[in-house]
């Protein structure tokens, strides 16, 4: 059979713009493209700027893991300054953190990935009952999992189905054949995608209260914006915490017993997914989801999950983690839109990174990138050299090699039921597996570690959370630099600062999605997504007019092209232009 090229554009259940460029042989995947189509810059917004303004400008960069960057921002500012911020401070930016990470997994897992597996046109034809006595067959203990509800959320699908207008659930591929779930398990996820939807609105309150709003909370170099007392009407006070412990226990509740039973069920359903969508085998983290990290490695973690170090697993060997050097980290730019001044091919390493635009594509309406050297806006961050997967499978499997007590029984629980091997953890299933799995971590470290250290530091009077001594920029020296390593939802984030006479002299984001979207680098290794698509020369595509099968391996990374990056068109010789729900 003749190479048939196929095009994703865009690809949807994403933030941001991502087009995937294929070729396929006999159902299979034999070459990938990943392509970011859009180019915003916040990098080269900020030079100029005071460094303690940084935080508003580069919280933009993304509405979806809203905080992270601003967190990230003012943490490589206070570090190029020597700012300490209080204990009471850290706690509530981890406070603040963990709460986005569990936010940004349950939208992931129900309203950008599920519907990969879930059909909802099957979930019409369910039995409540049967569907409440499936939920109790995999352990599902959530409140919502009731008969009366189950029809409900029937009777309102087959509503939407009946008016011929299906709303938010245009465009699926609802007749593709690889839909394996029976129709009460359908029924039970799609209940549970309208919970999650309650859900995410209701436990996002935390960081209203700390930041004042949500998305893109205030941040402060030094500590954080909000005064806390306990007794004080006009402060973070003792009824919004109480009121904290309240949306806490829903997190307990939601994770423990929806999410994770639903994933681990979904993907033991899934469970040749575990021999598709392998990537490339070198991990990074910086530590464990829901906590920060700051400066080098010679610097302590300042607070968080302390038992665990940053590292990296080098080249699929599960027996070392090796220690996380941010000084081997380098970006290339040779297959995308940037020039560099000492040559396109070189790598450049972030605390002297460039942003310099230089599009050569060519003009959009156009039919096929691959065929340039460049084809996208993302750079291609690499570790020592190597392409590297970040996000929760790098932190899962970096925690359980470092012996994280609740990683290690909850990911061997979880690879007895499904009955495979660690290594198969590194596949389109593991990754969505992971996800959950640290959604479990996150919810027991913020309810019983973070909310109790810092409610423990209210009762000893302790409501300081701002540095005053290096406010002002005479206390600066006349150049600094610093940076800041964070996990944030999608994986490892590093942000680089260098300040001169006070303003911003040059900024760079090293990002998840950059790590993981990025294409191929002057030695020609694929970038993450590209691997998992490409490498095995496997990956299925059974009907190029429904590519609901890349669409799962693309979704396990949990793509967001805004923050990856800081015009397409039908026509032509693509074979297929498919627009994906
Ligand atoms: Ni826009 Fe982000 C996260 C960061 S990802 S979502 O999580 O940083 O690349
Ligand atoms: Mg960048």
């Amino acid at each position: 059979m003749a190479t048939e090229r196929v095009v994703i554009d865009p690809l949807t259940r994403i933030e941001g713009h991502l087009r995937i460029e294929l070729e396929c042989d006999d159902n299979q995947i034999k070459n990938a493209w990943s392509e970011s189509t859009q180019f915003r810059g916040i990098e080269t917004i900020v030079e100029g700027r005071d460094p303690r303004d940084v935080w508003a400008f580069v919280g933009r960069i993304c509405g979806v893991c809203t905080g992270t960057h601003s967190v990230a921002s003012v943490t490589a500012v206070e570090d190029a300054i020597g700012s300490n911020p209080p204990k009471q401070a850290q706690l509530i930016r981890d406070l603040v953190m963990a709460s986005q990470e569990i936010h940004d997994h349950v939208v992931h897992f129900y309203h950008l990935h599920a519907l990969d597996w879930v059909n909802v046109v099957s979930a019409a034809d369910a039995d409540p009952a049967k569907a409440v006595e499936f939920a109790k067959s995999i352990n599902s203990t959530w409140k919502g999992n009731t008969e009366t509800q189950f029809a409900k959320v029937r009777d309102t699908i087959r509503g939407v189905l009946d008016s011929g207008q299906l709303s938010i659930f245009t465009g699926g591929y609802w007749d593709h054949p690889d839909y394996r779930l029976p129709p009460e398990a359908n029924l039970m996820a799609v209940s549970h995608y309208l919970d999650a939807l309650q859900f995410q609105r209701s436990i996002i309150r935390i960081n209203t209260i700390f930041g004042g709003k949500n998305p893109h909370p205030n941040f402060l170099v030094g500590g954080m914006a909000c005064s806390i007392d306990p007794d004080k009407s006009e402060t973070v006070n003792q009824v919004q915490l109480d009121q904290m412990g309240v949306w806490v226990n829903e997190i307990l509740d939601f994770i423990n017993g929806c999410y994770y039973p639903d994933a681990l069920a979904i993907m033991s359903v899934y469970k040749d997914y575990f021999d598709i969508g392998a990537s490339s085998p070198t991990f990074i983290a910086a530590g464990m989801g829901g906590a920060r990290y700051e400066g080098g490695t010679e610097r302590p973690v300042s607070s968080g999950h302390t038992d665990i170090k940053g590292g990296v697993i080098m080249d699929g060997d599960y027996t070392t983690v090796h220690p996380l050097d941010p000084k081997k980290i380098k970006e290339y730019i040779s297959s995308a839109w940037y020039t560099y001044t000492e040559g396109d091919d070189a790598g450049v390493t972030p605390d002297v990174g460039e942003t310099t635009v230089r599009y050569t594509g060519p003009k959009p309406p156009y039919d096929w990138l691959a065929d340039n050297d460049k084809y996208t806006w993302s750079k291609a961050p690499r570790y020592d050299g190597r392409p590297a997967q970040v996000g929760p499978i790098a932190r899962v499997l970096v925690a359980y090699l470092q012996g994280h007590p609740k990683t290690v029984s909850l990911l061997n629980d979880a690879l007895d039921a499904v009955d495979v091997p660690l290594e198969k953890m590194n596949s389109t299933a593991g990754r969505t597996l992971a996800r959950a799995l640290e959604a479990v971590t996150t919810a027991d470290h913020l309810a019983h570690e973070l909310l109790p250290a810092f409610k423990d530091g209210l009762r000893h009077g302790d409501y300081d959370v701002f540095d005053p001594t290096k406010w002002e920029p005479s206390s600066w020296p006349k150049k600094a630099s610093g940076f800041a390593m964070m996990e944030v939802a999608r994986g490892f984030l590093t942000h680089w600062v260098t300040i001169k006479n006070g303003k911003v002299d040059n900024y760079q984001a090293v990002v998840p999605t950059t790590w993981l979207a990025g294409g191929r680098d002057p030695e020609g290794h694929l970038g993450p997504y590209e691997a998992a698509l490409a490498s095995s020369g496997t990956h299925p595509l059974v009907d190029p007019k429904q590519p609901l099968e890349p669409l799962r391996t693309i979704h396990s990374f949990d793509p967001c092209m805004s923050c990856a990056v800081h015009v397409f068109d039908p026509d032509g010789n693509i074979q297929v232009q498919v627009i994906t729900p």
